[in-house]
This record gives C-alpha cells, structure tokens and sequence, in this order.
C-alpha cells in the first residue's frame, strides 16, 4: 500500500493511502533508509511511503519504504550536531509567519530562514500576522520590509488571524500547494490554519505569554488538506534555524541580491567583507543592497 505521512509522534505515523484511509503505522525492524543524509528520525510529514497492512480492523501498518524525497527541511538535531532532524518533505514552498510584535521577528531570523529556504530550493513567502495590534511603528517598519523582501523576490503579506484580514490573498498564495508553515513560537501559525480552515480546532495558546521560554503549543509537525489541492504543514516554533551544508564560500549565493552580482566580484571566493573590487560592498554603498541585510550575511558568516 501506498500511502503520505500526515504526522509522526515518535514511533507512530498517520499515515494516509490513495482512498483517504489513515493508517498508524510503524517502521519494519529492517527497514532500509534511502537517504545519505544522516538524520534524528527517519521520517518526516509529507513522505511518501510504502506499508503493510498490519491489522485491519485496527487500521494499522508496517512501513517498508520510504519514496525519494523530491526535497526536505531539516534543522540540526538538538542532541547532536552531527545529525539532521528532519521537520517535512516533498515540499512546494515555506509560508514564513513573522510578527512585529507580541512576538517580534527579527529580520536576522527572517533572513536565515530564507537562506535556508534557497538552500532547499523552496520559495518562500513571508506574512506578517497580527496586523491589528500594530500601531504606526510598526506599519512603518513593515512598509520597509515589504519593501526590501519584494525586490529581491519575496512574495510579502500582512495578515490578522485574529480580524481574518487578508485572509483571501494567502489563501491565493496557498492554492495548489504544499505548504510548510513555519515562524516562531507565539506567530499564530496554528490560528492561521484554525482561519483557513475552520472546524479543525488546533489548539493554540492560551495566555499571551511572550517571555513564555520553552512554551510551545505545537509540539510536532502535522499536515493538514486545506482543500482537494492544497495542504499545510503546521510546524512547532522555530526559536533559531541551523543553516546546514553552506560554505562561507557559498553563502552569499543564497541571497538573491547578491547572487546577481557574485560573477562582478575580482575574487571567486571573495566573502565581500574586505577584499579589493568586491561588488557586493559596492552595491550596499551605494544602496543597491540593503544594509540591513548585508549586515544579517555577516552575522551568518560569523556564526561560521
Ligand atoms: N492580536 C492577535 N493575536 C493573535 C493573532 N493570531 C494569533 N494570535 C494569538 O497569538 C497567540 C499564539 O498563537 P498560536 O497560533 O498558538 O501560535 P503558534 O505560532 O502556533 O505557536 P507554537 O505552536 O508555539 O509555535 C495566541 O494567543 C493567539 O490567540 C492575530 O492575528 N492577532
Ligand atoms: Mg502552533
Ligand atoms: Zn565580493
């Protein structure tokens, strides 16, 4: 049988088969792994696996096999390093939730979380939510992002879960899609969905508590069919995203501003900090590139 991971917790997945049964499966003791990469868990929501049936009144299976993933996410695995934890595969693009208050999101996170998305291959589009608690700074500040993220190619929404403001224009970016739902913890990522699709009762946080260390609602990835074509992927909050398998060599290809410039550079390994005739440092005096932005590439080249 063949069938998509819906969610894991631990050792079980829910998994659906072509006629829209789930099925709680397991993995078979000699399952075989297809990846190179090494990984905290096996499998990830949005798998396409292979399983038997175990038992069929219970509605329970073995999986044997998992399909090549067209592409994943994954993040550094929190006990080891060395390891990737995988969050969701087979991906069509990353819905970023960002807020500029209650939490704030920082436009450094905003910028690893995009470089990660280029890394991946996955377009990203960036909604800021809670548009109905933001006073004139805050509209300001958005009005600068929006701008900066859409010329350099970012699709930019500001929306209101709460006021279901805008709600029409992501639902247009989320037709036809599957859609990885990620941002910090406190964004509104399970009350987004709650809006997209009413009836399905994620649960969501109680308290407005933002200094809340360690609280998150959402405790594992799970998909959900937003409709025949389209699903969402609700993620727990990411308090920092690893960037994986980048060399400081290669990181400023990830930023699309600069990538159109990298070939204009004298140096091919140039990291645009100080060397001669670098491209990149010529854009961002004469205000081509942001300096915000420049100034979020040398955070990441530090963090090296
Ligand atoms: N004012 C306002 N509050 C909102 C909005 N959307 C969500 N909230 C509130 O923000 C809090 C966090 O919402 P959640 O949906 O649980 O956030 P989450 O991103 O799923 O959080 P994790 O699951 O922990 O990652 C809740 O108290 C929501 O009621 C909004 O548009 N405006
Ligand atoms: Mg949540
Ligand atoms: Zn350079």
């Amino acid at each position: 049988m063949e069938g998509l991971v819906y969610r894991s917790t631990g050792s079980w997945y829910d998994v659906k088969d072509l006629h829209n049964v789930f099925w709680k499966c397991r993995l078979k003791g000699k399952f075989k792994l297809d990846e190179s990469i090494r990984s905290s868990n096996p499998i990830a929501v949005g798998d396409i696996v292979h399983f038997d049936i175990e038992d069929k009144n219970e509605e329970t299976g073995m999986i044997y096999e998992i399909e090549h993933r067209r592409n994943y996410v994954a993040r550094v695995s929190p006990q080891n390093r060395n390891l990737r934890h995988m969050i969701a595969s087979n991906l069509d693009q990353s819905l970023l939730v960002a807020t500029l208050k209650n939490p704030k999101t920082s436009s450094g996170f905003i910028d690893r979380f995009l470089v990660s998305c280029e890394t991946y291959h996955i377009p990203a589009i960036i909604a800021f939510n809670k548009s109905d608690i933001y006073g004139p700074e805050e509209l300001e500040r958005f009005a600068y992002l929006k701008n900066l993220y859409e010329n350099i190619g970012y699709q930019v929404l500001l929306i209101s879960a709460k006021e279901q403001s805008k709600i029409e224009d992501l639902l247009n970016a989320l037709e036809g899609k599957k859609t990885l739902v990620s941002g910090h913890s406190g964004v509104g990522k399970s009350s987004l969905i709650n809006v997209l699709m009413p009836g399905q009762d994620l649960k969501v946080m109680e308290v407005s508590d933002w200094s809340g260390k360690g609280m998150h609602t959402t405790t594992f990835a799970e998909m959900y069919d937003l409709n025949k074509s389209s699903k969402l992927i609700d993620t727990p909050g990411i308090r920092e995203l690893g960037i994986v398998d980048v060399s400081k060599e290669e990181l400023s290809g990830y930023f699309p501003e600069m990538r159109e410039r990298l070939q204009n550079c004298k140096f091919n390994n140039c990291l645009h900090l100080n060397e001669p005739q670098c491209a990149i440092q010529e854009a961002v005096i004469n205000g081509e590139i942001d300096e915000e932005r420049f100034g979020n590439y040398m955070a990441i080249l530090g963090s090296y």
